[in-house]
């Protein structure tokens, strides 16, 4: 799915825990001034309780998504005091400036796997800073991180749902929804939820 007139595709897999109907984890992938902005967001735990915080994050970060990403999480911060708290990690891609800024809080991954021509793999991606805390309980000083990107770079988004090998070698060339399911079943563990999103900026027309 390309996201309208934004020069960013996007493709999510996601997953319940074993045993749940509701997802706690959620993302936000919506265009915005100059590029997009993407998250993943991981409600504590896992089932409806999970999903009612993860889903106040969300509607936060869409709400107020031209803002800067400290501004986003400390608007979740404050939003979510009276749930259970979540892990989020936010990017935003600039494709015009050919820029990614992410800044993280808690143990929701992200990385940035680089285009490459001839093997369409990078062997050591670039990882977002994960800050430890919990966002609706414990917010620690935040920094968002900037990196240059180009055409055909990926992001990269993966909850805990999914083992620590999400952020090895991968292909990432190719269509975006098949790579994100691919990544899906073979990394998910299955006791949580997961959820995985790629988000590639794409070449500009002309
Ligand atoms: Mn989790």
């Amino acid at each position: 799915m390309i996201l309208d007139g934004s020069r960013v595709e996007v493709a999510v897999a996601a997953a319940p825990a074993e045993g749940e109907e509701v997802a706690g984890d959620q993302h936000v992938a919506v265009p915005v001034d100059g590029g997009a902005l993407l998250a993943a967001v991981d409600g504590l735990g896992h089932g409806a309780a999970a999903g009612a915080a993860a889903q106040v994050a969300v509607e936060v970060l869409r709400e107020h998504r031209e803002e800067p990403l400290p501004r986003l999480i400390e608007r979740c911060h404050v939003a979510l005091a009276e749930t259970r708290g979540a892990a989020i990690t936010v990017a935003r891609i600039d494709t015009q400036g050919h820029m990614l800024t992410w800044v993280g809080v808690g143990n929701v991954e992200g990385r940035l796997l680089r285009v490459d021509e001839e093997v369409g793999l990078h062997p050591a991606p670039d990882s977002a800073l994960l800050l430890a805390g919990v966002v609706g309980h414990q917010l620690p000083p935040l920094h968002a991180v900037m990196l240059p990107i180009e055409p055909g770079d990926t992001v990269l988004l993966a909850t805990d749902g999914l083992d620590a090998d999400i952020g090895g070698r991968h292909v990432v060339r190719g269509e975006l929804a098949p790579l994100a399911e691919g990544l899906m079943h073979r990394h998910r563990r299955g006791r949580d939820d997961a959820l995985v999103l790629l988000a590639r900026l794409l070449p500009s027309a002309g």
